[in-house]
């Protein structure tokens, strides 16, 4: 995808991830937090994409370009305390 003038500046790569973090207590998008993210590729090849705030969650373009299972880790940092979350994307 080309970058089209006049249009916001999408990141680069073939996906595009999102979070949105949620407070358990009252439903409602956080995003005064420190979000990174910790991507380990199928043949072990490790990246750390930086997540760019967009309005309700944070997102960030990766492409992934091997076939297999992805794990993404992402750790939140909100008043100094830590919360970590692992997901597992398989790309067939
Ligand atoms: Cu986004």
């Amino acid at each position: 995808m080309k970058d089209q003038p006049g249009q916001e500046k999408m990141p680069s790569g073939i996906h595009h991830i999102m979070i949105v973090i949620l407070d358990s207590g009252t439903s409602q998008e956080v995003t005064n937090v420190i979000a990174t993210l910790h991507i380990v590729a199928p043949s072990q090849k490790q990246s750390n994409p930086e997540l760019i705030k967009m309005k309700n969650h944070f997102g960030t373009g990766v492409t992934f370009d091997e076939k297999g299972p992805y794990a993404l880790h992402f750790q939140i940092t909100k008043d100094g305390k830590e919360y970590q979350s692992d997901f597992t994307y398989e790309l067939k």
